[in-house]
């Protein structure tokens, strides 16, 4: 205390004589109370963290934070590179525990032996250079020397290098936007990769992952936009004036009113998307499971896929079975799929919203399937992994299975062929193709009232007190008393339906409009009542949902008007299940033609661009589904017998 009073009285004193000698420059003499190399005791902690910038090949520094468990050696070294923060991904809270400071399923491979890096992406957060979302792998739409696989590369090399806790040997994992960082370093891998982890990545964005389905715009992405490519930060919550994304949306028009009106229009990311909308040459060259197939694949990869993934529910299993040529042995590659969100296995896997697993599926994939596949591939005990080159968690049974390949059921080139399910007239499902003359049933889309995809007011996406994580495995009864929302059911099933692949959708339907989407949703009806969880009494339960956008029923690169009246085929897949209809169930089939605002409106008139439509383009229309005659409505369903 005394001392800081005479230091005081001492800097008083100067100042006041530095005040008054005339001509002299203005003097500071205090020293700084902040050191240049302040350093903790760190004596407690069980980790040492590194904070390092990373040289790249073109001298850009990345930074990179190094969480390497205290007093241990020849350690693996597991590498996220993402986009979003790798301190935060780092620094969870201040502890001198691992299992704290780390994201839990960090913690627990921290807590197996593991080095956890996570580096920024270039141009984010802490890392120099240039921020491209989703920057292109070098090829046509890169033609500089840089890309992700390049950072990849140097970044490995230097770890092994320079992290002397190391065995030498790396592994990358990550979800999402970090799992396509991961896919993207399997084009040119170091050596020194030895083992690869895309959760629920993002490997072609136009094609069912995070920007378009069907070809449908996903308008969520706005937000997404915004908080990634406003700043170099984590540029937060779009402000958008409502709390209710139905009202906001549907009051600024076309997707593109909506990002003039909040001003996202000026960033390039969104405004590249609206000059594409259909999958041109520009998507086509950066789909990763047509890129990846063409390079020489030898890193040993764990796709990792979530049933009920609302974001990237094409990435995982899309390139897994693009790869599976190149590895019929199943030396390399190995897919698990599990009842998770995006995201979902690296957190508690007891529950998702409704739902009640076996006990924690996702700390299951994680302790028997994870680390297995890693530590055979990165640890020096020699140890072999017996895992199964597909494993699936089976809803409804609620049970673990395992397969030699995925899909197990299609209509051909599967071990076991897929079945028939029918719509029936009289609203009714079943394996039999219904006979008779032509039958259809009649419905009005109209754009100005669309079909909620959850229950109002929906909250924006990110927001604290969004049920986004969770919408697909809403109860959609509420939607599905609606006019325009037109359902199928089954009998109540006697005997177990169990699928395991993609349900394939055979929609033959006219529409009154020049364009009309379709979305079409394969329900699980549980029973009227569930004794022992009786909130689950009488729920639908999506099992498998998507849009398609009549446009692209020819070609998704050349979309193509609808002519008024003419009945068409609609041919698309809905993504991946694995799941038994039980006994007492039904199987429900609906169908509507808007899902809002997740997807931009179709205008139901031709436009060209419907980015750009304008408020007279969106018109009512009467959409016919046909559910009998020699050519009618099935879904091609991925059925297999027990186990
Ligand atoms: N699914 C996120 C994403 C959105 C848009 C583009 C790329 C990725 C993510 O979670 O990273």
């Amino acid at each position: 205390m005394f001392r800081r009073w005479h230091g005081l009285a001492v800097a008083m004193a100067s100042i006041i004589v530095c005040q008054s000698s005339a001509g002299a420059s203005p003097r500071d003499v205090l020293s700084s109370d902040i050191p240049d190399d302040f350093k903790l005791n760190e004596r407690a902690y069980d980790y040492v963290k590194r904070d390092v910038m990373i040289p790249m090949r073109d001298g850009v520094k990345l930074h990179t934070v190094i969480v390497i468990p205290k007093g241990r050696a020849h350690l693996p070294i597991l590498l996220d590179r993402t986009p979003y923060d790798a301190s935060k991904l780092t620094g969870k809270t201040i502890s001198p525990h691992m299992a704290a400071i780390l994201p839990r399923d960090f913690a627990e491979l921290a807590a197996a032996g593991y080095i956890i890096v996570a580096q920024d992406v270039r141009g984010k957060f802490g890392s120099e250079g240039v921020y491209v979302n989703e920057r292109p792998l070098r090829g046509p739409l890169n033609t500089g020397d840089i890309d992700h696989a390049t950072d990849a590369w140097d970044t490995i090399d230097w770890l092994v290098k320079n992290v002397s806790q190391s065995n030498g040997k790396v592994g990358m994992i990550g979800v999402s936007y970090d799992g396509m960082m991961v896919l993207m370093a399997l084009s040119d891998p170091h050596p020194a990769l030895k083992a690869a982890v895309p959760i629920n990545p993002v490997a072609d964005t136009w094609l069912n992952d995070d920007d378009f389905h069907g070809g449908a715009f996903r308008l969520i992405g706005f937000d997404y936009y915004f908080e990634q490519d406003s700043v170099k930060g984590d540029g937060g919550n779009l402000v958008r004036g409502g709390i209710d994304d139905y009202d906001v949306y549907l009051k600024a028009g076309s997707a593109w009113d909506f990002a003039r009106a909040t001003g996202v229009d000026k960033l390039p990311f969104p405004a590249r998307m609206a000059q594409h909308p259909a999958y041109d040459d520009f998507w086509k060259a950066q789909a990763l499971e047509t890129i990846l197939p063409r390079h020489t694949l030898t890193v040993p990869t764990l796709y990792v896929a979530g049933q009920w993934d609302q974001e990237d529910s094409f990435g995982a299993i899309g390139v897994y079975a693009a790869a599976r040529s190149s590895d019929p042995e199943h030396h390399r590659d190995f897919l698990v799929l599990g009842p998770w969100n995006h995201g979902g296995s690296e957190e508690d896997g007891s529950k998702l919203g409704a739902l009640t697993f076996d006990g924690d599926t996702a700390e299951h994939f994680r302790q028997k399937i994870l680390l297995p596949f890693l530590d055979a591939r990165l640890k020096d005990s020699g140890r072999t992994s017996t895992l199964a080159p597909v494993t699936v968690y089976e809803t409804g049974a609620n049970a673990w299975r395992t397969y030699d390949s995925w899909p197990r059921s299609c209509a051909t080139g599967c071990p076991e062929t897929s079945r028939q399910l029918w719509l029936q007239p009289g609203g009714g499902l079943g394996f039999e193709k219904p006979g008779g003359a032509e039958h259809g049933v009649d419905y009005v889309s109209n754009p100005a009232k669309p079909v909620p995809y959850r229950s109002r007011p929906i909250r924006p996406t990110y927001v604290d007190d969004s049920t986004w994580d969770r919408w697909l495995v809403d109860d959609q009864r509420e939607f599905s008393s609606r006019p325009d929302v037109v359902s199928w059911t089954s009998d109540v099933l006697t005997d177990p339906v169990r699928i395991a692949g993609a349900p394939a959708v055979h929609l033959r339907a006219s529409t009154s409009g020049a364009d009309a989407d379709w979305v079409v949703k394969l329900i699980d009806v549980y029973p009227d009542e569930v004794p022992i969880e009786p909130a689950l009494g009488g729920y639908q339960l999506m099992i498998a949902a998507d849009i398609f956008r009549g446009r692209y029923r020819e070609s998704f690169s050349a979309p193509k008007p609808i002519t008024p009246g003419k009945v068409e085929t609609f041919a698309f897949n809905l993504p991946n299940a694995s799941h038994v209809f039980l006994p007492g169930h039904r199987i429900m089939v609906q169908v509507q033609s808007s899902w809002f605002p997740l997807y931009d409106r179709n205008p139901q008139t031709w436009v060209d661009n419907i980015f750009f439509a304008k408020p007279g383009d969106y018109r009512s229309a009467t959409e016919h589904i046909i559910d009998a005659g020699s050519d009618s409505t099935y879904l091609d369903l991925p059925v297999v017998a027990g186990p």
